[in-house]
């Protein structure tokens, strides 16, 4: 039986026929077992001696399985080393990574020049009443020049902000009278205006603000001359050209240099060596009152600069569309950048 029983143990090939085994030897019913069942009947002498023979094939047969299980448990771990093997000189896989939107881009810049200037950033909301965005601006209900913002409405009262100007009287109102005010705006306008190359319905604007005593004309050429070098490069020039804006009295259209052509004229900037990139002006009085100040004792300038006229420029891109299509490969070339 002993021999029988090694020999079968070591041609078991695999863990499941080594279990086999174990039941047809050492189990309930196996051929051991029966053995030691039928000692009973066996006389005084005879009992010991088969005791102890049955004992050791017992035991021989019960090594052999644990050396031949241990055996397969190595084989095991081995076969698994070796499939998940790690090549760690291979070259990484590289994964696709995201990239600031141009936009973004540009209004995180412009947002860096004025904090360094000491605005902070003020927040409001794009849907908005007719109140802030017009009557507290200026704009009474009947006045014409309303029909330069065209407006989506979403009741008589409300609306979706045409221009970041709204923002000018929340942040006023919120200084219950005290100077100095420094802010600035950024955020999402909507217009009724047709796409072309330079129009979008929607777009982004910068709104800036300051409001203390004594502030003049030349604070805001200062300022924003200031903002166009830190912006286009210390070359950048500005040009002033009367305006009109409801809000603003005196009110100016700002140019800048042309960063394409560097002045000299090309199709970018219709040949003029120029591109209008922001209206601008001194707080008109009333709007002051709307505010909550007395404009006799401060005064202050606004400006409301285009975020796409300015993306425009600076990166030379001549369709204000191509922001907006998210075809990745106009996209790519700014994750570079
Ligand atoms: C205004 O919106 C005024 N609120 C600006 C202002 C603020 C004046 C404070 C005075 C004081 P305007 O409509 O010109 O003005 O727009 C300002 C800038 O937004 C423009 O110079 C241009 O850069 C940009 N812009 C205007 N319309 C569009 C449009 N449809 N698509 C993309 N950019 C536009």
């Amino acid at each position: 039986l002993r021999d029988e029983a090694l020999r079968e143990l070591a041609e078991a090939a695999d863990p499941a026929r080594l279990n086999d085994l174990r039941v047809k030897y050492l189990g309930k019913k196996g051929a051991l077992t029966e053995i030691l069942r039928g000692m009973g009947s066996l006389s005084a002498e005879e009992r010991p001696v088969v005791g102890q023979i049955a004992n050791e094939v017992r035991g021989a047969i019960e090594q052999t399985i644990e050396e031949k299980q241990r055996l397969f448990q190595e084989q095991e771990t081995e076969r698994r080393l070796k499939a998940e093997t790690i090549d760690v000189t291979l070259p990484g896989r590289k994964l696709p990574t995201g990239a600031i939107h141009p936009l973004t881009r540009v209004a995180r810049e412009i947002e860096d020049v004025f904090l360094g200037m000491g605005y902070t950033i003020a927040e409001g909301p794009e849907v908005e009443t007719d109140f802030f965005n017009f009557e507290a601006l200026n704009l009474p209900k009947d006045h014409p020049a309303r029909d330069m913002q065209d407006s989506f409405y979403i009741t008589d009262e409300i609306l979706l902000r045409t221009q970041t100007s709204p923002v000018q009287i929340r942040a006023m109102q919120a200084m219950n009278g005290q100077t100095p005010l420094k802010i600035i705006c950024p955020g999402k306008v909507y217009r009724r205006d047709d796409d072309d190359a330079t129009h979008s319905f929607q777009f982004n604007q910068v709104e800036g603000l300051v409001v203390d005593k004594n502030i003049r004309m030349s604070d805001l050429k200062g300022t924003l001359l200031t903002f166009a070098r830190a912006m286009f490069g210390p070359q950048a020039r500005i040009r002033l050209r009367p305006s009109f804006f409801p809000f603003t009295e005196p009110s100016v259209e700002v140019d800048v240099t042309c960063v394409q052509c560097g002045g000299d004229g090309c199709r970018m900037c219709k040949h003029t060596g120029w591109l209008e990139i922001l209206g601008a002006g001194m707080v008109h009085p009333r709007v002051l009152e709307y505010g909550g100040y007395d404009p006799n004792e401060v005064s202050g300038f606004a400006f409301g600069l285009g975020i796409e006229r300015v993306a425009l420029l600076k990166y030379g891109v001549d369709d204000i569309r191509s922001f907006y299509l998210n075809d990745m490969r106009f996209l790519r070339q700014f994750a570079r950048m």
